[in-house]
């Protein structure tokens, strides 16, 4: 069990025990949620980045959070959305499904999500915004762990769609 929630805000002041970077598979930094979380945190974590020797798709990798208030740092390199059927649904779940697994893995009691993949990468914001909430729920009911789970959208727009897709649920 669990709980989750939609905030608005900017993650890289999230006080908590994880939060969840928008990657690209190289790990190595980029541009919005990516280079912002890059730049709070501070050199160390690019270089702790740079032996992981990136990531796929859809799995994730654990740094420290160094000069974040959040203790770690969970990086997920979401899927390019290119048309919806090239898996991108199946990837982006695995995104939130194993990201949740390391969090809990880890010993994290709180846990903060970026809107995965609906920047730069392109995909449709409701369509993400269902499988990321069906996603989160499944893994929370099937959980034993006491797991606080957020949704940190960067804007209105963005709160508004996971809440009506959390709503939608039921
Ligand atoms: N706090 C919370 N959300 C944010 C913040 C922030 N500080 N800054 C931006 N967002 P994107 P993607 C929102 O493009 O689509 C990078 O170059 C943003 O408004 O960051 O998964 C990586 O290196 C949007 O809603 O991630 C990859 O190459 C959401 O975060 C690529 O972009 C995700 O947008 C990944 O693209």
């Amino acid at each position: 069990m669990g709980s989750f929630e939609v905030i608005q805000g900017d993650i890289t002041q999230s006080q908590v025990d994880a939060i969840v970077n928008a990657a690209n598979t190289t790990l190595l930094g980029g541009g919005g949620v990516d280079g912002a979380i890059h730049r709070a945190a501070g050199p160390q974590l690019f270089a702790a980045c740079v032996p992981l020797n990136g990531c796929r798709t859809g799995e994730a990798k654990l740094t420290p959070g160094f000069e974040l208030p959040a203790k770690w740092v969970i990086h997920t390199p979401g899927p390019v959305w290119q048309g919806g059927h090239h898996h991108e649904a199946e990837l982006l779940a695995n995104c939130y499904r194993n990201s949740l697994t390391l969090a809990a893995t880890q010993g994290c009691r709180t846990v903060d999500f970026p809107s995965l993949s609906t920047g730069v990468y392109g995909y449709p914001l409701a369509a993400a915004a269902q499988v990321a909430t069906q996603t989160i729920a499944t893994w929370l009911a099937a959980s034993k762990q006491e797991l606080r789970v957020r949704l940190v959208a960067f804007d209105a727009t963005t709160a508004q769609a996971y809440r009506q897709a959390w709503a939608a649920l039921g």
